[in-house]
Order: structure tokens, then C-alpha cells, then sequence
């Protein structure tokens, strides 16, 4: 039998968001973002799902973000590194308040688009395509202070102001976009994925599916905006996805993986197909917490489809509709997604559950459901590594997990035909965890040397993986061995 390859012109890369990587958070002009004030800690996760207010660094906390790997005074290196694996892509976001200090300034700082534009460039050198994420988990401050960050509709003029002024600088350099990050996380993180707050006697529910509105809107509006002023532009959503595996074939256990999946699915179904889907308008009427909407902003949500969709995966998720069940057997600890454990499934160490099937099932479902191309942005292993006296990292694990992740795409390709632009593998440089803020959480083909408590010389290790992508990228998926 032949070789199963990708096809011609896959996009194969790694993925960054800026908050995780970049640091110097106050350099140049860079005005302070949510994340800035996300801490290291137990109370991380408080102030990511908007339930501890904290909107200015407080004393006795330590914020990863404000060092982070320092890729903003190493970018040259880190591309280069990048460009010696030969990656066709490197996903990336841009901080808005390096470009917009306040979220909505009129005129833009200089150095935050230069620094930009060097990195496009830079890219460019070595062949490489950007993926930009316009907002990956990144609010402005000033504008969570004068707004309350997307809950109010005045953020999609922000954010469309922010939006020009990127197409205006790079539409020359860069093709690809993507307007949120994990859109989905907007209910799970609330403050990390929209800058929310929750105050006294407001409804929670009501307070996201109304930010998730604006966030809709301004989506749609980003995509037409894009398409009008960079012709051949192509833009993207972007889900935090994973199948609810129903935990039984009991009747309600199906109707309650389905009901979960819609919870996250609700977004894309808007963004790719143009409209809210029945049921949940339905569903919003019945909690009473439907978001104002006329009919321009049905008119401008219909207009303004994406052209792909792009989507996180790491892991399957299951669930149960028996209290009884749930509570015997839920993920223990901090999960973002309220699931159950899956007997079937082995777990990270940070308990996610490693699932390379569920990639396939993933790809047919969101291909089946939205008939647009995908694009795998982010996937990957978060794990210990260890550093030998000769400065090698044995990450077998690693290679592991990403071996049996990309013979699943391969089959979803190859035997199901679906289209999959590209693959972005998450981290391809050690960052700082989003959920945990952690460096310890590895997912990089490259390390970083730095610890939880700042300490390490930020210098840059190669490890197995890196070897093992090269030559993945160098024999078009082929070679996954
Ligand atoms: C996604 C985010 C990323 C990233 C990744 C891994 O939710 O888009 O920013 O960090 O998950 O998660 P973590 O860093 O929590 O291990």
C-alpha cells in the first residue's frame, strides 16, 4: 500500500499566544491586558473564570505573563530554531495593547507594530506563513474598566478599530487569521476569554450569552472587514473542542453529551453557518437570557461567515446525566470542562485524557456538522521534561502522544477525505500554561529554560521532538515513526 501523506501544501507548524510567550509586558508602550493580571497560584483559576476581582497586579502575587519566555527580545532565535524544523506555519497572536495601549486609541503605538511587522517578516524569510489570532485571551484593561470588558457592545467598536488597524499594517504579510481564540472559553473562563467580572445580583448566564453576542458580531464584522480590505484573506473561528463521550448508551446520557456538545458547538454554528441554531434560541428564551438583537445584527452574523474552521484538540471529554455516576467518578482538580473520567482513556500528568481517536471523531464531526475546511491549531502533550548533563531531553512521551495525534489526522484526511489545512502543534516552544501558569507543563519541541519561580537562564534546548517533527515535516506526514 502507498504512503498516506498529507496533502500538498499542509500547513505544519507550532502555535504561541502572546501573553504565554512574549513577556516584556510593560515595554514599548504595551499597555496592561487581562492576563497581565491573571496570578500564578491557587487563585489562578478565581480570576480566570471572573469570579475573584483582581484588575491591577496586587501585592504578594507573581504574574507569569510579565516575563513569560521573553520570545519579545528572541524572536530572531526562536524563528530561526522554528525555520530548522522547517515549519510551513507559526501560529501566533498579537498582545492588542502593544498595538492599542488603552484597547481603542486612536493613534497606534509604533513600536508595538514594528515589533509585529519584524516577526512577519522575519517569517516570511524563511518561508514561513502566519496564522494570526487577532484576541487570544487577552482584554484590554482600560477597556474592562471603562466596559466591563464584553459584556458591553461598545467592545466591538474597539475591537474592529483594533482589527483595522492590523489589516491596514500587515495585510501585505499576512494571509491567514483567526478572530478569538477558543471562543467556547467565554463560558468556562469567563475574565480570561472576554474580560468578565461577575458583580453582585447579575445572572452569569445572562452575562455570557450576551458577551458571547458581541463577540459574535464583531467576528462576523472582523470577516468582512478582512475580505473588504485584503482581498484573497482567509479567516478563521476557532473552537476549544473535543467530543462529549456519553458515559452510557443510556438514552439520557446520548441527550446529555449532545446538549454539552451543543454548549460549545453554539459558537462555531453561528460563525460558520451564519445564524443562532434553533435550539438555542430556545434554550436562551427559556433561562430568559437572550441577547438584544435586531435585524442588522442578523443581516451582518449572516454575512459574515468564516472561511475555515480552525480548532484546539487535546483530549475527548465524557459525560453522564446521573448525578450519582457524576459524582463518583468526575475529573478530580481545577478541569475547565466538567466531564467524567473515561475508564477507557489513559491520563496525563495533569490528568487530561489522551484520546488520539477522538481527533478523527472530532475532524468528521465539526466536517460533517460546518462543510469547511479545518485546521488543527492546536494540539499537544503537557508534561515534566528533564534535562541530561549534556544538555539532551529524552521527551519519548511527547513524540508519543504527537505520533498517534497525526496518524489520526492522517486517517481523518487520507480515509475520510475531510480537508485539513493545516496542523499547528500547541507550545512548539515551552510557554507558560494558560490554565495552570505553570512552565513545568511542558509542551515544547523546543525548552525553555525557566522554572515556576522565574528562575533559569531563558536559554533555548532542542529535544527529541524536534528531531522527530523535522523529519515528520521534511517527509509530509509520511514518516510518523
Ligand atoms: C488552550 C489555549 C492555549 C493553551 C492550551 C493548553 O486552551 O488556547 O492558550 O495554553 O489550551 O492549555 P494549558 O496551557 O492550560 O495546558
Amino acid at each position: 500500500m502507498p504512503n498516506k501523506v498529507f496533502p500538498e501544501g499542509f500547513l505544519w507548524g507550532g502555535a504561541t499566544a502572546a501573553n504565554q510567550c512574549e513577556g516584556a509586558y510593560d515595554a514599548d508602550g504595551r499597555g496592561l491586558s487581562s492576563v497581565d493580571v491573571i496570578p500564578y497560584g491557587p487563585e489562578r483559576m478565581k480570576v480566570a473564570r471572573g469570579e475573584r476581582k483582581m484588575l491591577s497586579c496586587e501585592e504578594g502575587y507573581s504574574y507569569p505573563s510579565h516575563e513569560a519566555i521573553d520570545l519579545y527580545h528572541r524572536y530572531k532565535e526562536d524563528i530561526r530554531l522554528f525555520a530548522e524544523m522547517g515549519f510551513k506555519c507559526y501560529r501566533l497572536s498579537v498582545a492588542w495593547t502593544r498595538i492599542l495601549p488603552h484597547g481603542d486609541d486612536d493613534e497606534p503605538n509604533a513600536a508595538g507594530i514594528a515589533f509585529y511587522r519584524d516577526i512577519f517578516e522575519e517569517c516570511r524569510k524563511y518561508g514561513i506563513e502566519p496564522l494570526v489570532t487577532i484576541d487570544h485571551f487577552d482584554t484590554p484593561i482600560d477597556l474592562i474598566l471603562r466596559y466591563g470588558g464584553w459584556k458591553d457592545r461598545r467592545m466591538i467598536d474597539a475591537y474592529l478599530k483594533y482589527c483595522r488597524v492590523l489589516f491596514e499594517n500587515y495585510g501585505s504579510l499576512v494571509k491567514y487569521w483567526i478572530t478569538f481564540n477558543e471562543i467556547n472559553m467565554l463560558l468556562h473562563m469567563s475574565f480570561m476569554g472576554a474580560g468578565i467580572v461577575f458583580e453582585e445580583g447579575e445572572n452569569p448566564e445572562q452575562v455570557k450569552y450576551r458577551a458571547a453576542h458581541h463577540e459574535l458580531l464583531a467576528s462576523a464584522k472582523a470577516v468582512l472587514m478582512a475580505h473588504a480590505m485584503m482581498p484573497g484573506s482567509r479567516l478563521g473561528c476557532m473552537l476549544a473542542a473535543g467530543q462529549f463521550y456519553p458515559y452510557t448508551c443510556a438514552p439520557e446520557d446520548i441527550w446529555d453529551g449532545l446538549e454539552k456538545d451543543r454548549d460549545n458547538y453554539f459558537f462555531i454554528d453561528v460563525q460558520a453557518r451564519g445564524a443562532y441554531p434553533v435550539w438555542a434560541w430556545k434554550r436562551m428564551e427559556r433561562a430568559g437570557v437572550t441577547p438584544e438583537m435586531d435585524a442588522e445584527d442578523i443581516a451582518t452574523l449572516k454575512a459574515g461567515t468564516v472561511d475555515f474552521v480552525a480548532f484546539s484538540y487535546y483530549a475527548s471529554r465524557c459525560t453522564t446525566a446521573d448525578p450519582e455516576v457524576f459524582a463518583k467518578h468526575a475529573r478530580p482538580g481545577n478541569a475547565v470542562f466538567r466531564a467524567v473520567v473515561n475508564p477507557h482513556l489513559k491520563n496525563t500528568e495533569w490528568g487530561w485524557q489522551i484520546d488520539p481517536l477522538g481527533l478523527r471523531v472530532t475532524a468528521n464531526t465539526l466536517y460533517d456538522r460546518y462543510q469547511k475546511p479545518l485546521f488543527v491549531v492546536e494540539n499537544g502533550l503537557g508534561a515534566v521534561d528533564k534535562v541530561e548533563e549534556d544538555g539532551s531531553i529524552h521527551d519519548a512521551y511527547r513524540i508519543d502522544y504527537l505520533r498517534r495525534h497525526l496518524e489520526a489526522l492522517r486517517d481523518a484526511v487520507c480515509e475520510d477525505g475531510i480537508p485539513v489545512m493545516g496542523y499547528t502543534a500547541w507550545g512548539c516552544i515551552d510557554l507558560v500554561s494558560a490554565s495552570s501558569g505553570e512552565m513545568k507543563k511542558r509542551y515544547g519541541m523546543i525548552y525553555v529554560d525557566k522554572d515556576d519561580a522565574g528562575g533559569g537562564t531563558l536559554e533555548r534546548l532542542r529535544k527529541d521532538s524536534f528531531y522527530w517533527y523535522k523529519k515528520v515535516i521534511a517527509t509530509n506526514g509520511a514518516d510518523l515513526d
